[in-house]
């Protein structure tokens, strides 16, 4: 997601790195360069206009700090308007005083509403919640069945019409609420049913279930592949029931980005989650300033190192955050991190939240980062001895060919393995430097955590 915003934004940055001074026509011609590659983004064009008036305004007013280069200068006013065009401060979410928290999720049909329902589910029970569902989309024979199944994916109770000897989608959601109250479940989610088009009976009948329920959390869920249709989908949905955010789906097959750009300032609520894959593990809460660091191509450590800290025990997680800072990283951790993966989701969808994956990749090409590639790897990592892994400076080419024949690999495949694990720890180290010296410089790259 972002990719190609992300390529273009690093090339504008990267030809005024090392000017001296910035100079009125320099930031004309950065500007035009940004303004292009938003609209090529396909955000708003409104938007794109207002954002870049305000970072003219800045970029040409504001004293360049003296701790700071010109291009440092600009990235951070382009950083701050980023968030600020995401949303700002990130919303939390409004549980209820008295339980259960209703959500309600609806939207238009494919766009993963019902896989959502799990996802959010999953979610919610990370987060210390006793979440439950309900079928309210009578449209689809299957949908309830699609929620059942999924459900039970996520172990997660799911209340159908026939649980609540009902038969229309009000009524459902009367029920699945009076289930939840009696059984100690405090998040409710109700999977709705989607439509084509933005129709009359499918408005009438969502304010129904708004009207029942009071759900403290309508989202609207949309594809954010379709760009600005789901501004104005977005638009629509929002005008009959008032929503209170968005869920933008198929983040990860979206390398533009123009949705998530353009919602905040066009419709006026937020993007609350953005799903990125079909797994029901691939939600992720959406907070602007990590968003814009990503869109940057400074890396978004702090998701990556949640996603880690879902999986691992707390203290492991510390660990990993330490040895992140370190660039300490050995192959006993890459061994460690693989396995950890295996049951967090596919490989490169993690590496893409580290810092310059986009050059990472494109060192590396495809083959480094798929599945098969993570198999062969782990196993050249279990033919090393622990001395090895510990301290792969040590692998000179005779225990690169034993480890290669133990392994079943080839000795390239060792060097290649032995020389990522270099570029990751150089990475790093990178990571770590550039941290330090933005946080001596401001608390604009605050890594706050903890919200
Ligand atoms: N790649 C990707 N696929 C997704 C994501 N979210 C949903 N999908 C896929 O989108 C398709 C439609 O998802 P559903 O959850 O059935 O959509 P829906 O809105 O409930 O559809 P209807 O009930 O027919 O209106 C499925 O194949 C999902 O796996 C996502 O974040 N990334
Ligand atoms: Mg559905």
């Amino acid at each position: 997601m972002f990719e190609s915003l992300t390529d273009k934004l690093q090339g504008i940055f990267s030809r005024i790195r090392g000017k001296g001074r910035l100079d009125e026509k320099t930031v004309d011609e950065v500007l035009r360069e940004i303004r292009l590659a938003l609209l090529e983004a396909d955000v708003n064009f409104r938007v794109v206009k207002e954002f870049i008036a305000r970072v003219r305004e800045k970029a040409v007013g504001d004293e360049v700090l003296k701790s700071l280069t010109p291009d440092q200068h600009v990235v951070r006013i382009v950083r701050d308007e980023l968030i600020a065009l995401l949303g700002g401060e990130a919303e939390p979410i409004r549980w209820a005083s008295s339980p259960p928290t209703v959500f309600m999720l609806c939207g238009l049909q494919g766009s993963g509403k019902t896989t959502t329902c799990a996802k959010l589910a999953r979610w919610a029970r990370s987060q210390g919640r006793k979440p439950m569902m309900a079928a309210c989309d009578l449209q689809r024979p299957a949908a309830i069945k699609q929620l059942e199944v999924l459900g039970e994916q996520v172990g997660v109770y799911v209340h159908t019409p026939e649980k609540a000897g009902a038969s229309d989608p009000v009524s459902v959601a009367r029920s699945a609420y009076a289930y939840a109250r009696a059984n100690g479940y405090d998040v409710l989610i109700l999977d709705t049913a989607g439509r084509l088009q933005i129709d009359e009976p499918l408005m009438q009948e969502l304010q129904q279930m708004r009207d029942a329920l009071q759900p403290h959390e309508i989202l609207l869920v949309v594809d954010a592949t379709t760009g600005q249709e789901a501004v104005n989908v977005a638009q629509a949905f929002n005008e009959r029931l008032e929503l209170t955010g968005v869920i933008l789906t198929k983040m990860d097959g979206d390398a533009r980005g123009g949705a998530a750009l353009s919602l905040k300032a066009v419709m006026g609520k937020p993007v609350r989650f953005i799903g990125v894959g079909e797994r029901t593990d691939a939600l992720e809460p959406f907070y602007p300033d990590r968003i814009a660091s990503r869109i940057l191509g400074m890396g978004d450590v702090l998701s990556l190192i949640e996603r880690v800290e879902q999986t691992m025990q707390e203290e492991e997680a510390k660990r990993m955050e330490k040895k992140l800072r370190e660039a300490s990283f050995d192959f006993e951790d890459m061994l460690m991190q693989m396995q950890q993966i295996r049951r967090m989701g596919p490989f490169e969808q993690l590496l893409k939240l580290l810092p310059g994956y986009n050059q990472l990749k494109q060192q590396l090409g495809e083959m480094a980062i798929d599945d098969r590639a993570l198999k062969r790897a782990e196993a050249i990592i279990l033919s090393m001895t622990p001395q090895e892994r510990r301290h792969p400076e040590i692998i000179n080419y005779s225990r690169k060919a034993r480890i290669a024949r133990g392994s079943g690999t080839k000795i390239e495949e060792v060097s290649a393995l032995i020389n990522q694990l270099m570029e990751m720890r150089k990475l790093m180290k990178q990571l770590n430097k550039y941290q330090q010296t933005m946080q001596k410089r401001g608390k604009w790259f605050r890594m706050g955590r903890g919200r």
